[in-house]
Protein backbone atom coordinates (compact mmCIF):
# COMPACT_ATOMS: atom_id res chain seq x y z
CA UNK A 1 0.00 0.00 0.00
CA UNK A 2 1.65 3.72 -1.21
CA UNK A 3 1.94 5.54 1.90
CA UNK A 4 -0.13 9.38 1.16
CA UNK A 5 0.06 12.01 4.65
CA UNK A 6 -2.66 14.42 2.83
CA UNK A 7 -4.85 15.86 5.42
CA UNK A 8 -7.93 16.06 2.55
CA UNK A 9 -11.53 15.27 2.90
CA UNK A 10 -13.24 12.32 0.73
CA UNK A 11 -16.62 11.47 0.36
CA UNK A 12 -17.91 8.09 -0.15
CA UNK A 13 -21.23 7.77 -1.97
CA UNK A 14 -22.46 3.91 -3.14
CA UNK A 15 -25.94 1.90 -2.41
CA UNK A 16 -24.35 -1.31 -3.48
CA UNK A 17 -20.49 -0.71 -2.02
CA UNK A 18 -19.91 -1.24 2.03
CA UNK A 19 -17.93 1.93 3.09
CA UNK A 20 -16.39 0.03 5.72
CA UNK A 21 -14.55 -1.87 3.32
CA UNK A 22 -12.83 0.87 1.85
CA UNK A 23 -12.57 3.12 4.77
CA UNK A 24 -9.73 0.75 6.33
CA UNK A 25 -7.81 0.23 3.24
CA UNK A 26 -8.16 4.39 2.43
CA UNK A 27 -7.33 5.39 5.83
CA UNK A 28 -4.47 3.01 5.79
CA UNK A 29 -2.73 4.41 2.93
CA UNK A 30 -3.91 8.46 3.88
CA UNK A 31 -3.91 8.64 7.32
CA UNK A 32 -5.31 12.28 7.32
CA UNK A 33 -7.88 11.49 5.21
CA UNK A 34 -11.31 12.48 6.66
CA UNK A 35 -13.37 9.71 5.07
CA UNK A 36 -17.43 10.89 5.23
CA UNK A 37 -19.80 8.63 4.10
CA UNK A 38 -23.48 9.63 2.37
CA UNK A 39 -25.75 11.13 3.75
CA UNK A 40 -23.79 11.90 6.96
CA UNK A 41 -21.67 14.56 4.92
CA UNK A 42 -21.12 17.57 6.71
CA UNK A 43 -20.53 21.06 5.55
CA UNK A 44 -20.97 19.92 1.68
CA UNK A 45 -18.08 22.99 0.90
CA UNK A 46 -15.72 20.47 2.71
CA UNK A 47 -15.67 17.91 0.55
CA UNK A 48 -12.53 17.63 -1.74
CA UNK A 49 -13.17 14.34 -3.92
CA UNK A 50 -15.94 11.93 -4.11
CA UNK A 51 -15.81 8.68 -4.43
CA UNK A 52 -19.26 6.79 -6.07
CA UNK A 53 -21.37 4.23 -7.84
CA UNK A 54 -24.79 5.44 -8.90
CA UNK A 55 -24.65 8.08 -6.37
CA UNK A 56 -28.10 10.43 -5.96
CA UNK A 57 -28.88 12.70 -9.21
CA UNK A 58 -27.46 15.87 -7.91
CA UNK A 59 -25.75 14.85 -5.28
CA UNK A 60 -22.18 15.74 -7.04
CA UNK A 61 -23.05 18.80 -7.61
CA UNK A 62 -24.03 20.13 -4.38
CA UNK A 63 -20.57 20.00 -3.69
CA UNK A 64 -18.80 23.57 -3.88
CA UNK A 65 -15.37 22.53 -3.99
CA UNK A 66 -14.98 19.45 -5.39
CA UNK A 67 -11.88 18.92 -7.19
CA UNK A 68 -12.21 14.84 -8.69
CA UNK A 69 -15.01 12.42 -8.96
CA UNK A 70 -13.92 8.97 -8.61
CA UNK A 71 -16.24 6.49 -9.86
CA UNK A 72 -15.96 2.55 -8.23
CA UNK A 73 -17.01 1.46 -11.02
CA UNK A 74 -15.04 1.24 -14.71
CA UNK A 75 -18.59 1.81 -16.52
CA UNK A 76 -19.41 5.47 -15.97
CA UNK A 77 -22.72 5.75 -18.15
CA UNK A 78 -25.11 5.99 -14.69
CA UNK A 79 -22.80 9.21 -13.65
CA UNK A 80 -22.71 10.69 -17.30
CA UNK A 81 -26.84 10.08 -16.86
CA UNK A 82 -27.36 12.91 -14.42
CA UNK A 83 -27.49 16.13 -16.22
CA UNK A 84 -26.29 17.89 -13.07
CA UNK A 85 -23.20 16.11 -13.20
CA UNK A 86 -20.32 19.35 -12.97
CA UNK A 87 -18.84 19.63 -16.14
CA UNK A 88 -15.82 21.49 -14.95
CA UNK A 89 -14.34 18.64 -12.37
CA UNK A 90 -13.05 15.70 -13.88
CA UNK A 91 -14.72 12.14 -14.08
CA UNK A 92 -11.97 9.12 -13.18
CA UNK A 93 -13.41 5.88 -14.02
CA UNK A 94 -11.99 2.83 -12.55
CA UNK A 95 -8.82 1.36 -13.65
CA UNK A 96 -7.15 -1.63 -11.41
CA UNK A 97 -5.61 -4.86 -12.31
CA UNK A 98 -7.59 -6.64 -9.89
CA UNK A 99 -10.82 -5.33 -11.61
CA UNK A 100 -9.05 -6.73 -15.11
CA UNK A 101 -8.48 -9.95 -13.58
CA UNK A 102 -11.45 -10.90 -12.21
CA UNK A 103 -13.67 -10.05 -15.59
CA UNK A 104 -10.54 -11.75 -17.38
CA UNK A 105 -11.36 -14.82 -15.29
CA UNK A 106 -15.26 -14.53 -15.40
CA UNK A 107 -15.19 -14.36 -19.52
CA UNK A 108 -12.38 -17.64 -19.82
CA UNK A 109 -14.64 -19.28 -17.03
CA UNK A 110 -17.58 -19.15 -19.66
CA UNK A 111 -15.91 -19.24 -22.69
CA UNK A 112 -14.07 -22.66 -21.48
CA UNK A 113 -17.63 -24.03 -19.72
CA UNK A 114 -19.63 -23.50 -23.51
CA UNK A 115 -16.28 -25.01 -25.40
CA UNK A 116 -16.14 -28.09 -23.24
CA UNK A 117 -20.03 -28.11 -23.30
CA UNK A 118 -20.48 -28.31 -19.27
CA UNK A 119 -23.99 -27.41 -19.36
CA UNK A 120 -24.66 -30.59 -22.20
CA UNK A 121 -22.53 -33.33 -19.32
CA UNK A 122 -24.63 -31.38 -16.49
CA UNK A 123 -27.73 -32.22 -18.65
CA UNK A 124 -26.43 -36.05 -18.97
CA UNK A 125 -25.00 -36.51 -15.79
CA UNK A 126 -29.07 -35.81 -14.82
CA UNK A 127 -30.12 -38.44 -17.12
CA UNK A 128 -27.42 -40.78 -15.84
CA UNK A 129 -26.42 -41.03 -20.08
CA UNK A 130 -22.70 -41.80 -20.44
CA UNK A 131 -22.35 -40.09 -23.76
CA UNK A 132 -19.58 -38.80 -25.12
CA UNK A 133 -20.54 -35.42 -27.23
CA UNK A 134 -17.75 -34.29 -30.17
CA UNK A 135 -15.15 -32.45 -28.97
CA UNK A 136 -12.78 -29.66 -30.32
CA UNK A 137 -9.23 -27.86 -29.69
CA UNK A 138 -9.42 -24.05 -28.11
CA UNK A 139 -7.30 -23.13 -31.78
CA UNK A 140 -10.49 -24.79 -33.35
CA UNK A 141 -12.58 -22.34 -31.48
CA UNK A 142 -13.35 -18.51 -33.08
CA UNK A 143 -13.80 -16.13 -30.29
CA UNK A 144 -14.73 -12.37 -30.78
CA UNK A 145 -13.97 -9.78 -28.71
CA UNK A 146 -16.24 -6.05 -29.08
CA UNK A 147 -14.13 -3.75 -26.83
CA UNK A 148 -10.39 -3.95 -26.83
CA UNK A 149 -9.93 -1.44 -23.62
CA UNK A 150 -8.63 -2.25 -20.18
CA UNK A 151 -10.90 -5.81 -19.79
CA UNK A 152 -11.41 -6.79 -23.86
CA UNK A 153 -7.49 -6.49 -24.04
CA UNK A 154 -7.11 -8.51 -21.07
CA UNK A 155 -9.65 -11.55 -21.51
CA UNK A 156 -8.26 -11.34 -25.35
CA UNK A 157 -4.56 -11.77 -24.39
CA UNK A 158 -5.91 -14.89 -21.81
CA UNK A 159 -8.24 -16.48 -24.27
CA UNK A 160 -4.88 -16.44 -27.17
CA UNK A 161 -2.76 -17.88 -24.53
CA UNK A 162 -5.24 -20.75 -24.10
CA UNK A 163 -5.06 -21.13 -28.05
CA UNK A 164 -8.27 -20.08 -28.79
CA UNK A 165 -8.35 -18.06 -32.66
CA UNK A 166 -9.42 -14.81 -30.89
CA UNK A 167 -10.10 -11.42 -32.70
CA UNK A 168 -11.25 -7.93 -30.94
CA UNK A 169 -12.39 -4.64 -32.17
CA UNK A 170 -12.65 -1.30 -30.94
CA UNK A 171 -13.35 2.22 -32.14
CA UNK A 172 -9.38 2.88 -32.94
CA UNK A 173 -6.85 0.77 -34.77
CA UNK A 174 -4.95 -2.03 -32.00
CA UNK A 175 -1.90 -4.42 -32.21
CA UNK A 176 -1.80 -7.10 -29.72
CA UNK A 177 0.11 -10.09 -30.21
CA UNK A 178 -1.86 -13.57 -31.34
CA UNK A 179 -5.07 -11.19 -31.40
CA UNK A 180 -6.44 -10.57 -34.94
CA UNK A 181 -7.48 -6.62 -34.45
CA UNK A 182 -10.07 -5.02 -35.94
CA UNK A 183 -12.01 -1.75 -35.85
CA UNK A 184 -14.44 0.88 -37.39
CA UNK A 185 -17.53 0.01 -39.43
CA UNK A 186 -15.86 -3.17 -41.67
CA UNK A 187 -13.89 -4.00 -38.81
CA UNK A 188 -17.28 -4.87 -36.73
CA UNK A 189 -18.61 -6.89 -39.82
CA UNK A 190 -15.08 -9.15 -40.36
CA UNK A 191 -15.21 -9.79 -36.89
CA UNK A 192 -19.09 -11.48 -36.55
CA UNK A 193 -18.68 -13.11 -39.49
CA UNK A 194 -16.03 -15.22 -38.08
CA UNK A 195 -16.80 -15.36 -34.45
CA UNK A 196 -18.47 -18.70 -33.10
CA UNK A 197 -18.74 -16.98 -29.89
CA UNK A 198 -18.76 -13.38 -29.36
CA UNK A 199 -17.97 -11.23 -26.25
CA UNK A 200 -18.96 -7.87 -25.25
CA UNK A 201 -17.26 -5.67 -22.84
CA UNK A 202 -17.73 -2.26 -24.56
CA UNK A 203 -18.68 0.80 -22.79
CA UNK A 204 -22.53 1.65 -22.64
CA UNK A 205 -22.59 4.97 -24.95
CA UNK A 206 -25.03 6.50 -27.23
CA UNK A 207 -22.93 4.60 -30.20
CA UNK A 208 -22.92 1.15 -28.28
CA UNK A 209 -26.20 1.25 -26.81
CA UNK A 210 -28.36 -1.76 -28.46
CA UNK A 211 -25.33 -2.94 -30.51
CA UNK A 212 -26.30 -6.57 -30.00
CA UNK A 213 -29.36 -6.62 -31.96
CA UNK A 214 -31.25 -8.57 -34.82
CA UNK A 215 -28.89 -7.34 -37.02
CA UNK A 216 -25.99 -8.07 -35.33
CA UNK A 217 -26.76 -11.76 -34.42
CA UNK A 218 -27.83 -12.51 -38.39
CA UNK A 219 -23.94 -11.50 -38.80
CA UNK A 220 -22.80 -14.14 -36.83
CA UNK A 221 -22.30 -18.12 -37.75
CA UNK A 222 -25.45 -19.95 -36.96
CA UNK A 223 -25.69 -21.06 -33.81
CA UNK A 224 -23.53 -18.85 -32.04
CA UNK A 225 -23.09 -17.95 -28.46
CA UNK A 226 -23.03 -14.98 -26.72
CA UNK A 227 -21.28 -13.09 -23.91
CA UNK A 228 -22.07 -10.00 -22.36
CA UNK A 229 -20.44 -8.62 -19.02
CA UNK A 230 -20.71 -4.77 -20.29
CA UNK A 231 -24.05 -3.39 -19.83
CA UNK A 232 -27.30 -4.75 -19.98
CA UNK A 233 -28.55 -1.92 -22.45
CA UNK A 234 -26.09 -3.01 -25.18
CA UNK A 235 -28.60 -5.53 -25.98
CA UNK A 236 -32.03 -5.91 -27.40
CA UNK A 237 -33.59 -8.33 -25.07
CA UNK A 238 -36.41 -9.50 -27.55
CA UNK A 239 -34.19 -9.65 -30.35
CA UNK A 240 -32.24 -12.45 -28.25
CA UNK A 241 -35.44 -14.30 -27.25
CA UNK A 242 -36.43 -14.57 -31.24
CA UNK A 243 -32.31 -15.19 -32.15
CA UNK A 244 -32.61 -18.29 -29.88
CA UNK A 245 -36.77 -19.27 -30.66
CA UNK A 246 -35.27 -19.14 -33.98
CA UNK A 247 -31.74 -20.94 -33.75
CA UNK A 248 -29.38 -18.47 -34.94
CA UNK A 249 -27.84 -17.89 -31.64
CA UNK A 250 -27.98 -21.31 -29.24
CA UNK A 251 -27.72 -19.13 -25.79
CA UNK A 252 -26.07 -16.77 -24.06
CA UNK A 253 -24.49 -16.03 -20.90
CA UNK A 254 -25.39 -12.60 -19.34
CA UNK A 255 -24.31 -10.61 -16.29
CA UNK A 256 -26.04 -7.59 -16.68
CA UNK A 257 -29.58 -6.70 -17.65
CA UNK A 258 -31.73 -3.65 -18.60
CA UNK A 259 -33.40 -3.77 -15.85
CA UNK A 260 -31.37 -4.80 -12.17
CA UNK A 261 -32.38 -7.19 -10.62
CA UNK A 262 -33.74 -8.65 -13.35
CA UNK A 263 -37.43 -9.07 -12.66
CA UNK A 264 -38.69 -12.44 -11.07
CA UNK A 265 -41.73 -12.79 -13.93
CA UNK A 266 -38.24 -12.29 -16.60
CA UNK A 267 -38.31 -14.82 -19.95
CA UNK A 268 -34.91 -15.81 -19.29
CA UNK A 269 -35.18 -16.73 -16.03
CA UNK A 270 -36.67 -19.99 -17.51
CA UNK A 271 -34.62 -20.50 -20.59
CA UNK A 272 -32.07 -23.26 -20.47
CA UNK A 273 -30.08 -21.71 -23.22
CA UNK A 274 -29.43 -18.46 -20.98
CA UNK A 275 -27.03 -18.52 -18.04
CA UNK A 276 -27.57 -15.94 -15.63
CA UNK A 277 -24.88 -13.73 -12.97
CA UNK A 278 -26.46 -10.97 -10.97
CA UNK A 279 -23.28 -8.40 -12.33
CA UNK A 280 -20.53 -10.34 -10.60
CA UNK A 281 -18.10 -10.18 -13.48
CA UNK A 282 -16.31 -8.34 -11.40
CA UNK A 283 -16.76 -6.45 -8.90
CA UNK A 284 -14.22 -3.39 -7.67
CA UNK A 285 -12.32 -4.78 -4.41
CA UNK A 286 -11.24 -2.30 -2.12
CA UNK A 287 -8.43 -4.45 -1.29
CA UNK A 288 -6.99 -4.30 -4.59
CA UNK A 289 -8.38 -0.41 -5.71
CA UNK A 290 -8.15 1.51 -2.79
CA UNK A 291 -4.43 2.41 -4.19
CA UNK A 292 -6.03 3.58 -7.07
CA UNK A 293 -8.34 6.16 -5.52
CA UNK A 294 -5.03 6.89 -2.96
CA UNK A 295 -2.75 7.65 -6.10
CA UNK A 296 -5.22 9.32 -7.83
CA UNK A 297 -5.84 12.25 -5.20
CA UNK A 298 -1.98 12.72 -4.81
CA UNK A 299 -1.33 13.44 -8.19
CA UNK A 300 -4.51 15.89 -8.04
CA UNK A 301 -2.75 17.52 -5.11
CA UNK A 302 0.17 17.90 -6.98
CA UNK A 303 -0.65 20.04 -9.62
CA UNK A 304 -0.30 16.23 -11.97
CA UNK A 305 -2.34 14.95 -15.07
CA UNK A 306 -4.96 12.22 -13.34
CA UNK A 307 -5.01 8.95 -15.09
CA UNK A 308 -7.82 7.34 -16.97
CA UNK A 309 -10.36 11.04 -16.72
CA UNK A 310 -13.42 10.28 -18.68
CA UNK A 311 -13.92 11.49 -22.08
CA UNK A 312 -17.63 13.01 -21.72
CA UNK A 313 -17.79 13.53 -25.73
CA UNK A 314 -17.08 10.08 -26.57
CA UNK A 315 -18.43 8.93 -23.44
CA UNK A 316 -16.50 6.80 -22.20
P1 LIG B 1 -12.34 0.89 -21.80
O1 LIG B 1 -12.84 2.29 -21.92
O2 LIG B 1 -10.97 0.65 -21.32
O3 LIG B 1 -12.46 0.17 -23.22
C1 LIG B 1 -13.55 0.33 -24.06
C2 LIG B 1 -13.25 -0.33 -25.41
O4 LIG B 1 -14.44 -0.25 -26.21
C3 LIG B 1 -12.14 0.37 -26.16
O5 LIG B 1 -11.36 -0.56 -26.86
C4 LIG B 1 -12.91 1.24 -27.16
O6 LIG B 1 -12.24 1.51 -28.37
C5 LIG B 1 -14.10 0.34 -27.46
N1 LIG B 1 -15.23 1.13 -27.97
C6 LIG B 1 -15.92 2.12 -27.36
N2 LIG B 1 -16.86 2.62 -28.18
C7 LIG B 1 -16.77 1.93 -29.33
C8 LIG B 1 -17.44 1.99 -30.57
N3 LIG B 1 -18.43 2.87 -30.79
N4 LIG B 1 -17.06 1.14 -31.56
C9 LIG B 1 -16.05 0.26 -31.37
N5 LIG B 1 -15.37 0.15 -30.19
C10 LIG B 1 -15.72 0.97 -29.20
O7 LIG B 1 -13.42 0.10 -20.90
P2 LIG B 1 -13.15 -1.15 -19.95
O8 LIG B 1 -12.53 -2.22 -20.76
O9 LIG B 1 -12.48 -0.74 -18.71
O10 LIG B 1 -14.67 -1.54 -19.54
C11 LIG B 1 -15.62 -1.90 -20.50
C12 LIG B 1 -17.00 -1.99 -19.86
O11 LIG B 1 -17.12 -3.18 -19.08
C13 LIG B 1 -17.35 -0.89 -18.85
O12 LIG B 1 -17.73 0.29 -19.50
C14 LIG B 1 -18.50 -1.51 -18.08
O13 LIG B 1 -19.72 -1.21 -18.71
C15 LIG B 1 -18.23 -3.01 -18.19
N6 LIG B 1 -17.88 -3.61 -16.88
C16 LIG B 1 -18.68 -4.60 -16.36
C17 LIG B 1 -18.37 -5.20 -15.18
C18 LIG B 1 -19.18 -6.30 -14.64
O14 LIG B 1 -18.95 -6.74 -13.51
N7 LIG B 1 -20.14 -6.83 -15.39
C19 LIG B 1 -17.18 -4.80 -14.41
C20 LIG B 1 -16.40 -3.76 -15.04
C21 LIG B 1 -16.76 -3.19 -16.24
P3 LIG B 1 -10.91 2.42 -28.39
O15 LIG B 1 -9.88 1.62 -27.65
O16 LIG B 1 -10.60 2.56 -29.83
O17 LIG B 1 -11.25 3.70 -27.69
C1 LIG C 1 -18.25 -1.60 -13.47
C2 LIG C 1 -19.21 -2.62 -13.06
O1 LIG C 1 -18.53 -0.83 -14.39
O2 LIG C 1 -18.99 -3.27 -12.01
O3 LIG C 1 -17.14 -1.57 -12.89
O4 LIG C 1 -20.20 -2.83 -13.75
Amino acid sequence: MILCRLMTTLLFASATDDAADWAAPLKEGMPGLDFRVWPDIGDPADIDYALVWKPEPGLLASLPRLKAIFSLGAGVDALLADPTLPDDVPLVRMVDRGLTEGMTEWVCTHVLAWHRQTAAYREQQAARLWRPLPEKLARERRIGILGLGELGRDAARMLAALRFDVAGWSRTPKEIPGVLCLHGPEGLDALLARSELLVCLLPLTPATEGILNAELFAKLPRGAWLINAARGRHLVEADLLAAIRSGQIAGATLDVFTTEPLPADHPFWSDPRIVISPHVASPTLARSAAARVIEGIRRAEAGEALQHVVDRRRGY
